[in-house]
């Protein structure tokens, strides 16, 4: 029963894949009519297309310095694509459901508190954040578990700063992530899909890794609501669930926390979920993916790559049977 209400399930692998399509399509023909019946720029148009598609409005800039140890050669996803095809069930389930619904997400003022087995706990705010440490821009490719992968240019800084700051104890072995859960300003809590809030973690080692990134922009940009605004982690080498999106406190723990995916389908997905093509998921194969923006139903897919291609982290997991721990 809760595999049936396990949205993953019902739409997955491919429906879900077009409808947001249709959706894109009807509204470029909304906006190219606008275009057409009324003298509007093309600053004009580009503006109204940012409302429509990213609900961001009066974005504000937020650049970080690029980072060549995290560039990339692959074409980067539109902005448009990257915010407009998003899995944030707190805005409902359908990808295109985040983008028409999180415009009620109150991003200020905004804390995250920091607590549990640490020596220096605190509360900081958005503004602490971005003071934090020196922002960076970073193109990381995220795959999701569905089977899909977009190129992002992220703004943010290696998660370990913060980690530092707040001085772990010895104790301190796991990092639970808790994001924002108010009925009042997120439509989807109102669908058991999950337990809220919906809860991540990682190892501490995992999380001090350079390449765990907090994020707080992407494309030069604070980030979109429905991308996470105002933090989140972002976690390349695993899928894409693992990076909890508007996280309102950290606690560190001595034991392995709960997570919402694990959670809701412990035989589906499980604590580390590192991407692995060698590990199918137990209702599709995790060996391709489809690349955000080659769409068409018979682009060609390509081959996913174990930890996505970030072969760093492999250190990490030394050792350990990727099998059992999926
Ligand atoms: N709080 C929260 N975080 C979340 C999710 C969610 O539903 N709620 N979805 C996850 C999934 S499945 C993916 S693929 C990524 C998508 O991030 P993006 O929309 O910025 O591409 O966010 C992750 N973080
Ligand atoms: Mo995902």
């Amino acid at each position: 029963m809760l595999i049936k209400r396990n949205p993953n399930g019902i739409d997955l692998p491919f429906s879900s894949e077009i409808t947001p399509r249709a959706v894109f399509e009807s509204r470029r023909t909304f906006i190219r009519k606008m275009a057409v019946g009324s003298i509007a720029s093309a600053s004009m148009l580009e503006m109204a297309s940012r409302e429509a598609f990213a609900q961001a409005p009066g974005a504000a800039k937020l650049a970080g310095k690029p980072n060549a140890a995290y560039a990339t050669a692959e074409k980067q996803t539109s902005f448009k694509d990257a915010t407009t095809y998003n899995n944030y069930y707190e805005f409902g389930t359908d990808k295109a459901d985040p983008a028409r619904t999180a415009g009620t997400l109150k991003t200020r003022p905004w804390t995250v508190a920091i607590e549990g087995e640490v020596k220096k706990p605190m509360t900081l705010d958005i503004d602490s954040l971005l003071k934090l440490a020196p922002l960076e821009e970073r193109v990381y490719r995220l795959r999701c578990v569905e089977g899909w992968s977009m190129v992002i240019p992220w703004v943010g800084y290696s998660l370990s700063e913060l980690i530092k700051k707040v001085e772990p104890t010895g104790n301190a072995k796991y990092l639970e992530f808790i994001t924002l859960a108010d009925k009042a300003q997120m439509p989807g809590l109102r669908s058991p899909v999950l337990e809220w809030p919906y809860v991540e973690g990682l190892r501490i080692d995992e999380a001090m890794h350079p390449l765990a990134l907090l994020g707080l922009g992407m494309y030069g940009e604070v980030l979109p609501h429905q991308n996470g605004a105002p933090v989140r982690i972002i976690l390349p080498w695993k899928y894409g669930f693992k990076s909890a999106k508007s996280i309102v406190k950290i606690r560190f723990v001595s034991e392995q926390p709960k997570t919402a995916w694990n959670i809701a389908a412990p035989s589906e997905y499980g604590f580390y979920s590192n991407v692995n093509p060698d590990v199918d998921h137990p209702r599709w194969s995790q060996g391709t993916e489809r690349r955000i923006g080659e769409d068409g139903l018979f682009a060609k897919k390509r081959k996913t790559l174990m930890f996505n291609g970030y072969n760093d982290v492999a250190s990490l997991y030394k050792g350990m049977d990727l099998k059992k721990y999926f």
